[in-house]
């Protein structure tokens, strides 16, 4: 699929745009060999959803950008689908935090790590943001999590009180939750580990929320009690209802 693919006028331009975003990834080396398995996955959902916003997501997102606004320290964890599909939204977010990002990847290589850093580095210059970038020389682990996939920076991801962390993989967001953080998860898929384990996970698509996001913050919204079991309660629910109205007949 070329760039003629993603025309505006396309019913399904979004679609189009976000796997032509990672087909441009891929490309420059920044995404890991199942990234597409695990866009796909997420496109199931949100084909279920109806490929829109829906109530409780926009108020578990409220509940996030209320945490992030109150943190001590926050931060936002990217990954490399999170780079390709809105990476230049993330760091907007940052920049509206005063927060760093950092890159930290389940399929960890050098040469994955350079793009990734290259790229969001260029985006920041480009964009004028002045956000901090971590990731290239981790320095710390985080507890309970074996291998490369628990580096991380002692100053980053370690010290933060509440993190951001679009599309996690499910042990490491336990890892996280463990080390007493709060942890706003965005997932499509109300059913995974990491949806289920997070303090606040926003059901919806990981660019729908970062705009959600870059409008609500400005908002300082205040800090309530959210119960993350009645969230993912009502995403389950939507899809249910939807597939149970009569669509064909
Ligand atoms: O860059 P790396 O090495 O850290 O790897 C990133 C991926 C995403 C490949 C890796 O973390 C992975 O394999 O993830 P999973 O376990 O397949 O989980 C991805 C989850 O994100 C699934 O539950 C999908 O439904 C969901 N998802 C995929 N695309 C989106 C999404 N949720 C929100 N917005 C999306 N665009």
């Amino acid at each position: 699929m070329g760039k003629h693919a993603a025309d505006p006028s396309h019913p399904r331009y979004r679609s189009l745009l976000m796997r032509y975003r990672l087909e441009e990834a891929a490309e420059k080396g920044m995404l890991a060999g199942s990234a597409m398995i695990a866009h796909g996955r997420g496109e199931a959902f949100d084909y279920l959803l109806g490929e829109q916003t829906i109530p409780s997501a926009y108020e578990a997102t409220k509940a996030a950008a209320a945490r992030l606004v109150a943190a001590k320290n926050p931060i936002i964890s990217l990954n490399g689908n999170v780079v390709a599909l809105a990476g230049e939204e993330m760091l907007r977010i940052a920049a509206l935090l005063k927060c760093p990002v950092e890159i930290n990847i389940f399929y960890r290589t050098p040469e994955r790590m350079k793009a990734l850093l290259d790229h969001l580095n260029g985006l920041s210059d480009e964009l004028n943001l002045n956000v901090e970038i971590l990731g290239a020389s981790p320095d710390g682990k985080i507890p309970g999590l074996e291998g490369p996939r628990a580096k991380c920076h002692a100053a980053g991801i370690l010290a933060c009180d509440v993190i951001l962390v679009p599309l996690e993989d499910g042990d490491r967001c336990e890892a996280l939750v463990s080390m007493g953080k709060q942890v706003l998860v965005i997932d499509l898929n109300p059913l995974s580990r990491s949806a289920k384990m997070g303090s606040v996970t926003m059901v919806d698509e990981l660019s729908r929320v970062a705009n959600n996001l870059i409008e609500i913050i400005p908002k300082q919204p205040d800090v309530e009690e959210w119960n993350n079991n009645v969230g993912l309660q009502s995403a389950l629910d939507h899809i249910v209802k939807s597939m149970g109205n009569n669509i064909f007949l």
